[in-house]
């Protein structure tokens, strides 16, 4: 066996940007999600590249629950998808998040979703990417269009799919910090 095959290698570190929905509609809506989105920052291996205004948007889904507040993060990541997926359920535990009492589609003091990975396309049973239902939620797509209006997913430019959808009710209320 050729000697070269023991030889350790630094691992070739893979990068890909990855687009993060957070929302919120318990408690301090705003301040929850400026501070989850410090956390994400000041996580090792991961930097944010844009960040998105701030929407109040009508809750979507079968759940009579308050507006939530959502905004979309550009980041650029050396995490694999699933360790992007485990640091997020941190920060949402962070923040009081207990998935064991809650209503699915319901009511959350922070929500992160992973949108996008690079253009990869994971089928698992706990990570789904892109995300399933994200090319019918305009509480995702305001957001993402905002700070990358060029994207498509599936073939479908994420610019046709959000004026196929209903953003009434839908409102911008901050600048992008
Ligand atoms: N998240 C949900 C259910 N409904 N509606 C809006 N507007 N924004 C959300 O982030 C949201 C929702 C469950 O994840
Ligand atoms: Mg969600
Ligand atoms: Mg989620």
């Amino acid at each position: 066996m050729p000697h070269e095959f023991f030889i350790r290698r630094p691992r070739k570190v893979e990068r890909h940007i990855a687009y993060l929905c957070l929302g919120s509609n318990l408690g301090d809506r705003a301040a929850t999600m400026a501070k989850a989105v410090g956390l994400i920052a000041r996580t090792g291996g991961v930097s944010i590249l844009k960040r998105s205004s701030l929407y109040e948007t009508p809750p979507w889904g079968p759940v009579p629950q308050g507006p939530y507040l959502n905004l979309v993060v550009a980041i650029d990541t050396e995490l694999s998808a699933r360790e992007l997926l485990h640091m997020l359920l941190g920060v949402e535990h962070a923040f009081g998040r207990d998935r064991t009492r809650e209503v699915r589609f319901g009511p959350r003091t922070i929500d992160i979703d992973i949108l996008l990975y690079g253009d990869e396309k994971i089928d698992e049973p706990d990570l789904e990417i892109p995300h399933p239902r994200m090319m019918e939620r305009a509480f995702a797509l305001m957001p993402l269009a905002e700070i990358a209006p060029d994207l498509a997913v599936g073939g479908v430019s994420i610019r046709d799919a959000l004026a196929g959808l209903d953003t009434s009710g839908i409102v911008q209320v901050a600048d992008a910090a």
